[in-house]
């Protein structure tokens, strides 16, 4: 069994399955806390877990067509100026299960909680780029930094990924070779002992069990940058689709979800109201600037308050903001559907429905999050 030595898991995760490993945390303790703890942290495995020595780990980063590689022990990478950054990562599947309603889509039925917000410490790609080499007239040669990880198939085949140059060379891209989450090492499962955080790009580039960076004119050949990870039209099927045809997910566009009530359970009016909370996120370090919530299919909306609204600034927006609401309940209700969708600070904001956005793989799945609870 290649899982036989992956981690103990913390039992309150929700496993959406077992090998590989994958799991989020209960959506109401979700937006409990600004910061996730790792423990609760959602799990996105598609290998097995990697045993690796942080006393023999290397790291190995290659510019195409140069002779000479660059080598790093994690001692090595410890000597390189330390940043902290607090970025939020998210599944490109997260809420999947909700686009799959409308029509089944192939994926893991993730509910609203394949996300978290955590801090991540670690030396800047940027710096580790420049020590092994990379300089400015490169930059015109090469469009794509690729990360191999040490997490393999039974082939051999390794988790890969790339993200375009301007990213990782950009001073405000924030690119992190992490090898510590909320203040301890990278727990096994979040890729110890490095991991790439790519913030505001989607999970899938924030490559795991980090074993080599390629500077290259390529993107990354691997089949998760080519072959998934990629948004369709709702009429494309799985005997008409071709992957060459659109570009690999990177940033990710603007979404809300509601995390209490839980969706299908009793609530309790209080006042004459009810109270919701939630979180919204946007990609590409875009802030969010309002969320609308609605209980009357969007005849009355009404702005939520920010209880954490991420506090950086722009174009570093790459925190989520938490947001809450206490929308009035008309006397006599006994079911209440409830929307919400927010707005970012492009003034983008979320679809209507699932309908027109459908998609065979369900990635994307930033429609208004819709919720029915009883109330009594
Ligand atoms: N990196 C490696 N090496 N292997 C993986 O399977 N999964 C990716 C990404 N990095 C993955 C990886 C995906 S799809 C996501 S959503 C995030 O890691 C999840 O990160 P987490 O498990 O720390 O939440
Ligand atoms: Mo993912």
């Amino acid at each position: 069994d290649p899982y036989a030595n992956d981690p103990k898991r913390h039992s309150i995760l929700k496993p959406a399955s077992i090998k590989p490993f994958n799991a989020e945390s209960p959506e109401q303790l979700l937006v409990e806390n600004f910061i996730t703890p790792n423990e609760i942290f959602y799990v996105r495995n598609h290998l097995p877990v990697p045993d690796i020595d942080a006393s023999t780990y290397e790291l190995e980063i290659e510019i195409e067509g140069k002779a000479k590689t660059l080598c790093l022990s994690l001692e090595d990478l410890k000597q390189f100026p330390k940043y902290t950054i607090t970025a939020t990562v998210m599944c490109a599947g997260n809420r999947r299960s909700e686009m799959t309603k409308v029509k089944p889509v192939k994926g893991l039925n993730w509910g609203a909680a394949a996300v978290g917000n955590a801090t991540w410490s670690g030396a800047s790609l940027r710096e580790v780029l420049e020590k092994a080499g990379l300089t400015d007239v490169d930059l015109d040669k090469y469009k794509h930094i690729q990360f191999e990880a040490y997490d393999t198939d039974a082939t051999g085949t390794a988790y890969g990924a790339s993200i375009p140059i301007w990213k990782a060379v950009d001073r405000r891209g924030d690119v992190i070779l992490a090898y510590e989450m909320n203040g301890v090492p990278l727990p096994r499962d979040h890729g110890y002992p490095v991991r790439v955080i790519v913030p505001g790009v989607v999970g899938a580039r924030n490559v795991k069990w980090l074993g080599k960076i390629i500077v290259s004119s390529e993107e990354s050949k691997s089949h998760w940058q080519q072959s998934d990870y990629k948004g369709f039209s709702p009429s494309t099927d799985w005997d008409t689709v071709d992957y060459s045809k659109s570009p690999s997910i990177q940033e990710l566009p603007v979404i809300s979800a509601i995390c209490q009530p839980v969706p299908n359970t009793t609530v309790k009016v209080e006042n004459g109201h009810i109270k919701v909370k939630g979180y919204a996120w946007s990609g590409g370090g875009q802030d969010i600037v309002r969320v609308d919530v609605t209980c009357d299919g969007g005849k009355t909306w009404h702005v939520a308050r920010f209880d954490h609204h991420d506090p950086q600034t722009h174009p570093q927006h790459w925190s989520w903001t938490l947001w809450s609401c206490e929308l009035p309940v008309a006397q006599g209700d006994k079911e209440l559907e409830i929307w919400a969708k927010a707005v970012d600070s492009s003034y983008n904001t979320q679809p209507e429905s699932f309908e027109n956005i459908w998609n065979l793989r369900g990635v994307l799945n930033n429609a208004y999050h819709r919720i029915k609870v009883k109330v009594e």
